[in-house]
């Protein structure tokens, strides 16, 4: 039986998915189709030459989906769905961080060689954005 839904602190704030190599001896390859990541795709998206100390995002998105590779280097995604806010680490190729839609997001810690790739569910709309925490915190 289901049970009663209790607010947003039920909903994973994130999801990883493994992105397996299809290596061979000339090197690796990853191949990332929308059945597996649970959503179309509409626009691909990098993120690199993050300046030392900056911190990006600050930001939640109210539909977007959107997959994070740090392909090159790593960075630490801070997450937060207005209940409970997680930190982690992205620093694999072969790991991708899914993150839905209504949930915060700030990226800091990125090491020089960062290269971030992101895959997304919609075109870019910046009347998606939610720029402003307390805005994002009273629409719960
Ligand atoms: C997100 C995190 C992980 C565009 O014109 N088109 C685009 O597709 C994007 C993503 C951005 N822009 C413009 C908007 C700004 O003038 O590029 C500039 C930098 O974007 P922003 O300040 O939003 O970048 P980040 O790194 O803070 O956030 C980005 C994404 O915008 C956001 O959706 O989840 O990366």
């Amino acid at each position: 039986m289901l049970g009663a839904f209790t607010g947003y602190s039920e909903v994973p704030l994130y999801q990883m998915v493994d992105l397996p190599p299809l290596g061979d001896d000339r090197g690796s390859l990853v191949s990332v189709e929308d059945y597996a990541i649970g959503f179309p795709v509409k626009r691909v998206y990098y993120i690199f030459h993050t300046k030392e100390g900056v911190k990006r995002g600050g930001h939640a998105h109210r539909r977007l989906r959107q997959l994070v590779v740090a392909v090159t280097g790593s960075c630490e995604f801070i997450l937060d769905n207005g209940i409970k806010r997680e930190t982690l680490k992205l620093d694999s190729p072969t790991e991708g961080l899914v993150i839905g839609p209504m949930t915060w997001r700030e990226m800091q810690n990125f090491s020089e060689n960062c290269v971030l790739v992101v895959i997304a569910s919609e075109n870019y709309d910046e009347s998606d954005y939610i720029r402003d925490y307390e805005d994002f915190k009273n629409m719960f």
